[in-house]
């Protein structure tokens, strides 16, 4: 993240982060909590909006961007972290929070999610996971639990599901958190913490779809508070994320990799010399 001035942590409350915008979630959705926590994290750290710029792909929650007054880029599915790691190459200075559903990250953005974790660019990602896509209305995501049975899925999927965050710690994120929507205040703090964490972040929030999902509002009978606190080695950290049942919540893994940072004066050549190199 860049650092924060202290007049802009006097000056900025959580309101300030909104746009005029009125999202179009549905009523209950989990996706509105996510938004107040964006805020009131922004408003923790100090970060102004013009220091901030919030990157999206396609999906119900891939809309963020838009409600927020930070700068925005809701982009195409599933490419989202492949801009927003363009954009923080280029502009070092900003903060760079990316966040979008699992349908987006986990499916077409499958293997941007892996190359982002690998890369460790200093960034925040956060997926919102409500195991189904919403916007297109209902059909089974990486997460869908193989047994759900809806009309577009009759006798399930019969697939083993996609188990992102110890994906994201194979691939070699560097910050691995899991938080859930119902609980903004702790969702607010976790992503405060990921963003001041240097490298690539990783957050996944259970965010109940209740249109496509109703009984994802039993959710908040489920999570608890994970029974330990954070590691930084990478085997135990596994073996916790891999035991657990889904709903433990907070800091999973927080490791000591050095962010990348792209090699400087290697390149010599101008624009014109790199025309002429590519000359018919
Ligand atoms: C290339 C491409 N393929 C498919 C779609 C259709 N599409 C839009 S959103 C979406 C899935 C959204 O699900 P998720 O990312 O889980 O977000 P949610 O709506 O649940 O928040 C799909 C398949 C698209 N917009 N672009
Ligand atoms: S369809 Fe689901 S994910 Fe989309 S806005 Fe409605 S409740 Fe939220």
């Amino acid at each position: 993240m860049t650092t924060a001035t202290a007049e802009s942590a006097a000056t900025l409350a959580p309101q300030a982060y909104k746009s005029d915008y009125k999202p179009i979630w549905c009523p209950g959705c989990g996706d509105y909590s996510v938004l107040s926590a964006f805020t009131k994290a922004f408003a923790t750290l100090g970060l102004r909006p013009e220091e901030l710029v919030v990157v999206s792909g396609i999906g119900c929650s891939s809309r963020i961007p838009a409600y927020l007054t930070s700068y925005g880029f809701h982009g195409v599915h599933g490419r989202a972290l492949a801009a927003a790691t363009g954009l923080k190459l280029a502009r070092p200075d900003l903060t760079v929070v990316v966040a979008g559903g699992d349908g987006d990250g986990y499916s077409i953005g499958g293997n941007h999610f892996l190359h982002a974790c690998r890369r460790n660019v200093d960034m925040t990602y956060v997926v919102m996971d409500n195991h189904v896509y919403g916007m297109t209305k209902g059909q089974p995501s990486p997460t869908t639990e193989p047994d759900w049975v809806s009309k577009l899925s009759p006798a399930g999927t019969g697939v083993r599901v996609f188990h992102p965050l110890v994906i994201a710690l194979a691939a070699g994120a560097n910050f691995i958190a899991r938080a859930f929507s119902g609980d903004p205040n702790g969702l607010a703090a976790i992503l405060a913490e990921a963003i001041r964490a240097p490298g690539f972040s990783f957050v996944e929030v259970l965010s109940p779809c209740v249109t496509y999902r109703p009984e994802q509002r039993g959710w908040k009978q489920e999570v608890r508070p994970a029974p330990v606190g954070p590691t930084d080695d990478p085997a135990r950290a596994a073996r916790r994320i891999l035991t657990d049942d889904g709903f433990n919540l907070g800091v999973l893994y927080r490791g000591n990799r050095k962010p990348y940072q792209p090699p400087v004066g290697k390149g010599t050549a101008g624009v014109a010399d790199l025309e002429k190199g590519f000359e018919l």
